[in-house]
Formats: C-alpha cells, structure tokens, sequence
C-alpha cells in the first residue's frame, strides 16, 4: 500500500498548493493578451492561416507560486483560453486497470495497454474485452513513480512482432529506467519472447521518483526515450552533465545502437546516446506534422515547460526553471541563463503533465496541429493552440470529470483515448457527439 499512498499524499500536496486564493479576474493583469505573435506572420504547415489569433484573459488558475519570475517573452505563459466549439462525448471503453500509464494501438485497432505498479501489460479490444496479462515480462520495480510504463509497437511490427516498452528495472545497488523489446505472442494466453533490454539508464542508483518514460518512434526508424533525474539531489545535479543519462531526452536505433550523428558521439565521456540535456521529468512527448519532437517537463511547484528539444542544446534544469521547491524555497536565481534553451512555454500553477498528442485526425478539424497534455494535478486534459511553434491559446477539458489524466493518443480513426491514473483507472474515448 506504500505506492497509494505515496501517490495520494502527493496528489494532495499538488492539490493543496494550487487552491490558495482564487484569482477573480482569472490572471494577472499586467500580461499582455495576445502579443508575441503578430497576424501577418506566415501560418504552420497545414493550418488555416486567417483564423484570427485568440485574445482575452487566460485559463482561470490560482496566481503564479514564484511571481517574481517573468516570462522571457510575450506568450511564454498564461495566453488566452479557447473554448473547443464541436460538441464530443466522452465514452468509457474499459476499466479496473491498475494506475494505467500507456496506451499503443495494435494495427488491427486493438490496444496495448500497461499498468504501472503491478508491471501488468493487457490487449483490449475496441469494445474495451481485457486479455489476461501478458506473461514473460521482466519484473519491474513498481513503488511510486516506478514500474511498467510506456509501450509502443514496433515500425517493422507487421512483419517481427516487435513491441517496446520502458520500466523501473531493479538492479544490485538500486533502479534505473530501461527499455525492452520482444516479440509479442497473440491468442488466448498471450506472452512475449525473446525480450531483449536495449536500453538502460545510468549510473544506477536508488529512487523511485522521476524515471521519465516515454517512447517516441520517428520515421527515420529511430527511437527518442525521455528520462528523469531521479529527483533525489544525487541525480538532479547530473542532469545537465552529458557523462550521465539523469534528466536527458536519448536518441537510439530500434536494436539499442548509437545513431553516429548523435550529437556527443565524439564527446569524450559523454553518453552517446544523448540527444538534449537539462530536463526534469519528461513523461509526455510526441511528434507534430512535421515529424519534430515536442516534450513536457513536469517542473517543481511552479515550472512546467513546454520544449522542442533539438539536438545537442541544454534545456536548463537545474539551473534555470519558472518553479520553485514544494518547501518554498528557491532552486533557480534567474529563470533565464545564458547558453541555455527556454520553454516554448511554461505553467505556474502547474497541470502536471503526463502524455502527449499532436491532433492530426479528421474527426476533430478544430483541433488540428493542436498539442494535447494529460494533466495529473490539474485533473484535465489541456489543449493548446499553437501558430509558428508558440502558443496562441490554452483549453482545459473534461475538468467536470475531475480525474488525473495519464496519457492522452490519437486513436487511428482520430478520436482521442486516454487512460486515467486511480487504482480503478479507465480507458476513454472522445469522439464528436
Ligand atoms: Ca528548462
């Protein structure tokens, strides 16, 4: 029981720290509404460009927890909220899944499912009929943050079966995130074999705390992995040092070999799979219409961000971050620094975010191009607008549900599924009503 209730005390310590007092006029007054993005600039790919830039106050939340910290440019944070005009239903398709943390759809439209603490992985169907667990797994370190968590199928799967996930693995003196892949083995009893773990993030050490865990395919058959730095002061400080895996983005071959245009491939001592540097928890990510890595950090009380990493760059943390410690005290002298990247954009109070999709479906023409956040804390599914990679306008959904959203994925018929995280945790379908 130590993981519910780790979970439930710091779901309720997020929880406390963003309902202080309410902001009547729904932000500060002082922001600009729509600056940052002027009309005449050129539209994305694929967007409409004469929709007019939202305007007005922003998405109501409590006052920023570190309100001495300004953005670093118009529209970094607090833009102005939208409202979803088509009308949708949101359906329960399954549940009774244990804190669930990932979905991937099979190509017959079923779905690969994972729970977290119990490092169960389930098929279900699309009228939402459970397989028993996948047997031949490796046993996963389930405590807290830990356990099975991210599955995704493999780009060749038609043809090896492939599927990959990631997991806390427990090791001789600690745990770290590793990722597997094996064949997946369907009918009544299903199981995978001839796993092989092509991935593991060092130094080992002990925590159960920010193991980032997300999967991202790419069309050039490479593979980005998001990890954590641990939390724990040991690991936090090595997350800008390229000799360790803490707090990177990993860029990796299907088979767990080094891309050679990696960019510290011919840095000595550094870790060779590493992509970017200077992240916290990375636990959603995903790529946009143009097949580009976009990443949420789950940032400390205050702090979220919103980042593209590009190869090579240093997103900051520790030492630059919008938040705060839970305590009060400072982490950061300056939110901004030199030969350090800033957030496209960033959330004081934050959603907490975990799982990501780019909307590219049909189902929801409103929503294209459009960045989809499962929150946790927020108990939301946060939707924003972008125009020239920054964001023009924010929407909170389902809020009346009032569940913690854990993954959030394009279904391939363009309704959106997402997964909540409970110990009774359902698997949802948005879909036009
Ligand atoms: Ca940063």
């Amino acid at each position: 029981m130590r993981t519910l209730s780790m979970t439930f005390i710091l779901a309720a310590l997020l929880w406390g720290c963003s309902h202080q007092t309410p902001d009547p006029t729904g932000g500060t007054p002082q922001e600009p509404a729509d600056a940052g993005v002027t009309p005449q600039e050129p539209a994305d790919a694929g967007v409409t460009p004469e929709e007019p830039l939202p305007s007005g106050p922003p998405v109501d939340t409590d006052p920023p927890n570190v309100p001495e910290f300004q953005p670093a440019f118009p529209g970094q944070t607090r833009v102005p909220a939208i409202k979803t005009k088509t009308a949708f239903q949101v359906t329960q398709i399954a549940s009774g899944f244990r804190n669930p943390w990932a979905i991937a759809f099979l190509p017959d439209q079923r779905m690969l499912v994972t729970e977290k603490p119990t490092g169960a992985l389930y098929i279900v169907t699309p009228q939402g009929a459970k397989s028993p667990a996948v047997s031949g797994l490796p046993p996963v370190d389930g405590r807290n943050q830990g356990g099975l968590l991210d599955v995704e199928v493999g780009p060749d799967y038609a043809q090896s079966g492939l599927i990959y996930w990631t997991y806390y693995e427990p090791r001789q003196g600690g745990n770290g995130l590793a990722v597997a892949r094996a064949k997946l083995v369907d009918g009544a009893q299903p199981r995978v074999e001839g796993v092989q773990v092509i991935f593991r993030m060092m130094p080992t050490l002990e925590s159960t705390l920010h193991a980032g865990g997300r999967l991202v395919f790419t069309p050039d058959n490479k593979l980005f992995v998001t990890l954590g730095e641990r939390s724990i002061l040991e690991g936090r400080v090595q997350a800008r040092d390229v000799k360790s895996h803490f707090g990177k983005v990993v860029r990796i071959n299907p088979d767990g070999t080094v891309p050679q245009d990696n960019p510290y491939v011919n840095t000595p001592g550094a870790k060779p799979e590493i992509w970017s540097v200077g992240h916290r928890n990375i636990l959603s990510a995903a790529l946009d219409s143009q097949k580009r890595l976009w990443i949420v950090e789950m940032g400390p009380r205050g702090g979220d961000e919103l980042n593209r990493p590009e190869a090579g760059k240093d997103y900051g943390w520790p030492t630059i971050g919008y938040g705060e410690e839970y305590s009060g005290a400072p982490i950061h002298q300056s939110p901004q620094g030199p030969g350090m990247e800033q957030p496209v954009y960033y959330w004081d109070p934050v959603i907490a975010p975990s799982g990501m999709a780019i909307y590219t479906g049909d189902l929801f023409p409103e929503w294209r191009n459009n960045v989809f956040i499962g929150g946790l804390a927020s108990q939301a599914l946060v939707r924003l607008m972008m125009r020239n990679d920054r964001v023009v306008g924010e929407e909170r959904l389902l809020t009346d549900l009032k569940v913690r959203v854990r993954e959030v994925v394009q279904g391939p018929e363009g309704a959106l599924y997402l997964l909540t995280d409970a110990t009774d945790g359902k698997l949802l379908k948005l879909t036009p009503r």
